[in-house]
């Protein structure tokens, strides 16, 4: 009998069609806790030198006005450029170039230059799901582009430039790797099956109930069956609509619910703010595909404490990826945390 507690294994990423190698040996001591505590740094309301701070000033010479909401703007620094003329090189057949445009934007979440997603109230953070769904209806639909990807990285260990709480945009003309990979496992399982792979995944889920973190009635957030990263999370819309702006008004309350609970729990875990990078799947551009199903993925590198952090190396990046904690040890732990951010106990 295979025990998936204890045996190394691999499990497979149903999704990507990747397998992951699970070590739960490696981490049969005891679980210790955070071993400690990162200097509280508080933030002002409001930074001068912050370039997404209402009325700031950025890059370029741009200055932000006084928003008092939600904030969009064209990424001043943009990856993709709507302008790139349509072209293809290929100095050797092996080596082929294509031309890609986009368009790249930001949104700050709140004016609050010290708030996090974790900390905003429940009509803030559902302003922040409606301009997702507007954005990502207006971009998807712009001629010209394929994919609209919104994310965030937080934490400046995810590469992140500033503790200001906001997320970027690139909406580009080519499908990503990693949607085209998903793109494939849902359009075959949703041939075969005539359901979403993530509504099969997610009836699952909440039987099992092991890998579950907490749920709605709109999404549930579950550490994955093929998490890579030791507290990865991944949100499951109940309903299997394609994209945000399908969810009814109550379903995008039930966004905001729930990521108002995860990113609590991630801040509680280690009493620190939990870096991550955080973003949207969705349907790429074109008529309603009903194999697409809404979800969205949390990657969060801190592994035992605040500042031990995991890494892809060594047989890792020439192999494969690989973990010690069990995604249900994982759960497990998330569970047992509070919804009450640490700052506010
Ligand atoms: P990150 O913190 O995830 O790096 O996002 C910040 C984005 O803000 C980044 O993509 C853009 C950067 O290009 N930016 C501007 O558009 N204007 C600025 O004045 C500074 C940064
Ligand atoms: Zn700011």
């Amino acid at each position: 009998m295979l025990d998936l507690a204890h045996h190394p294994l691999r499990r497979l990423n149903p999704l990507t069609r990747e397998w992951v190698l699970v070590s739960p040996h490696r981490t049969q001591r005891p679980w210790h806790g955070h071993l400690d505590k990162p200097a509280a740094t508080a933030l002002p309301a409001y930074d001068p030198a912050c370039y997404l701070c209402p009325g700031n000033t950025r890059a370029g010479g741009h200055s932000n006005p006084a928003y008092t909401e939600t904030y969009v703007f064209t990424n001043d620094f943009s990856a993709l450029l709507p302008d790139t003329p349509a072209a293809s090189a290929a100095p050797h057949p092996l080596l082929p170039a294509e031309s890609t445009r986009g368009i790249c934007r930001v949104i700050c979440f709140s004016p609050r230059h010290d708030l996090t997603l974790a900390r905003m109230d429940p009509a803030a953070l559902r302003r922040v799901v409606d301009i997702w769904a507007t954005q990502y209806a207006e971009l998807n639909s712009t001629p010209g582009i394929a994919y609209v990807e919104i994310f965030e990285n937080r934490g400046d260990i995810m590469g992140c430039s500033n503790p200001h709480p906001h997320c970027q945009i690139w909406a580009g003309s080519m499908l990503p790797n990693e949607i085209a990979k998903e793109h494939a496992a849902q359009h075959d399982y949703f041939l075969e099956h005539g359901r979403t792979l993530l509504s099969d995944y997610l009836d699952h889920e909440l039987t099992a109930a092991e890998r579950i973190v907490c749920a709605n009635d709109s999404f549930a957030a579950i550490v994955p069956w093929w998490a890579v990263w030791p507290f990865e999370v991944m949100l499951v819309s109940r309903r299997p609509v394609s994209a945000l702006d399908q969810l009814s008004s109550d379903e995008r309350q039930g966004l905001a619910d729930i990521l108002k609970r995860v990113t609590s729990r991630y801040d509680n875990l280690f009493e620190t703010s939990f870096p991550y990078s955080f973003g949207f799947h969705q349907q790429p551009a074109g008529p309603r595909d009903q194999a697409w199903h809404l979800h969205a993925h949390f990657y969060p590198p801190l592994l035992r404490s605040a500042t031990v952090r995991k890494f892809l190396v060594g047989y890792e990046m020439l192999a494969m990826p690989q973990r010690d904690i069990t995604p249900e040890d994982a759960a497990l732990r998330l569970r047992q945390l509070s919804e009450t951010h640490y700052t506010e106990v």
